[in-house]
């Protein structure tokens, strides 16, 4: 069994997400999402409009998602990859590089983002309505 795993904020998912997920799911048969909590995402200096167990369970109804944890902190990523046995470990190129640190523990690999879609876009859209 293939691990991979992935970390985001997830909200007001939409199909780059599912893009995303999709993709990562294909370089394993088992892909567990780490999902920024609240309180992670003060850090990150995003608000999101869903909080996290309604995240989750929008998360948890996708296809290709087979199991969600808790992202507290930067920091639990080694941890997790050791804790959840994963072999690959998966985000949009926007971090590109910046994970480099986890080839030591696992695949590393950046996808290309969606173009033209993003939460914050929804977001601002909806609220002109
Ligand atoms: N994404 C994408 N295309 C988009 C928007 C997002 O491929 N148009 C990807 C991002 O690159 C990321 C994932 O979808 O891999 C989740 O995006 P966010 O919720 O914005 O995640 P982010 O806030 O970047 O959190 O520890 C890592 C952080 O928690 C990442």
């Amino acid at each position: 069994m293939r691990r991979v795993i992935t970390y985001g904020t997830y909200d007001v998912l939409h199909y780059g997400h599912i893009n995303l997920l999709k993709r990562a799911k294909m370089f394993g048969d088992y892909l567990i999402v780490s999902l920024s909590t609240d309180e992670f995402n003060m850090l990150k200096n995003k608000k999101s409009y869903y909080n996290y167990e309604q995240r989750k369970f929008i998360l948890e109804a996708c296809r290709y998602v087979d199991l969600v944890i808790p992202e507290n902190n930067w920091e639990q990523k080694i941890g997790d990859i050791k804790k959840y046995q994963a072999d690959v470990f998966v985000m949009g190129d926007d971090w590109e590089g910046k994970f480099d640190f986890l080839k030591k523990y696992c695949e590393v690999i950046y996808l290309p983002r969606t173009k033209n879609v993003s939460s914050t876009l929804t977001k601002a859209y909806l609220s002109n309505l």
